[in-house]
């Protein structure tokens, strides 16, 4: 084996018994995740931000080219900004832009085209993908399966968020390209997720929805 490319990969062995634990601890925290839209304005710390997006830039990608950047945004006027902008493209969105089946299908949530949280919630996280990569020198670098690695980043954000015991909304207006202006992103730059994170509003309620069971998601041979 070649040294200088590889080491030792410091794997930390548990029991099978511990495996089955440690899996089911971790499936029942994870159920425990709800997307929020209903945020406190309670603050949290730039440090805990960092942490999380560390996190998910810890994430696998296409020959580890970390096709992503992640915008950290607690600036009032920005915040301000992204909403105006946001609530602009859903209320066209909620006002035609959507089919019926969509909107029908919508109605659990209670959503319409007014988005507080993008204000209230005390950071915005907007994530963008790169389909390729940029040099100082302006020439092009080559990126693979770019939205799949960044889709799974955002799987590790989503759950570090969680796991700090804080709460978040996938939330994607559509056209989003006003982000990639707000936040003067350059050209090899494209919006891809955009999630308030921070506390949820007291007594902040969910819908009443049910996850798929294993039966159904589960095909085994
Ligand atoms: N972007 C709109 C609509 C919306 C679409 C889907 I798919 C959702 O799961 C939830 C909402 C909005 O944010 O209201």
């Amino acid at each position: 084996m070649n040294t200088e490319k590889h080491s030792l990969y410091p794997f930390e062995e548990t029991s099978k018994e511990d495996t089955l634990k440690r899996s089911e601890w971790f499936k029942k925290e994870m159920k425990k995740r709800r997307s929020i839209r209903a945020f406190s304005s309670k603050s949290v710390a730039k440090d805990v931000i960092e942490n999380i997006i560390i996190t998910a830039s810890s994430a696998p990608s296409g020959a580890n080219k970390q096709p992503w950047v992640f915008c950290a945004i607690s600036d009032a006027d920005i915040k301000a900004e992204i909403r105006k902008a946001a609530e602009k493209e859903e209320y066209e969105a909620y006002h035609g832009k959507m089919s019926e089946t969509w909107l029908n299908d919508l109605k659990p949530f209670d959503t319409d085209w007014h988005k507080p949280f993008l204000e209230k919630a005390p950071w915005l996280i907007v994530v963008f993908k790169k389909p390729y990569g940029l040099a100082e020198d302006g020439s092009k670098e080559q990126h693979y399966y770019v939205n799949e690695s960044v889709g799974i980043a955002c799987g590790f954000l989503i759950s570090a968020i969680h796991q700090a015991g804080l709460v978040t909304l996938t939330h994607t207006p559509s056209p989003m390209a006003f982000l990639s202006k707000i936040l003067k992103r350059p050209e090899n730059e494209r919006p891809f997720l955009l999630l308030p994170v921070g506390y949820p509003e007291k007594e902040a309620t969910v819908p009443n929805i049910q996850k798929k069971g294993e039966a159904e998601v589960i095909a085994w041979y």
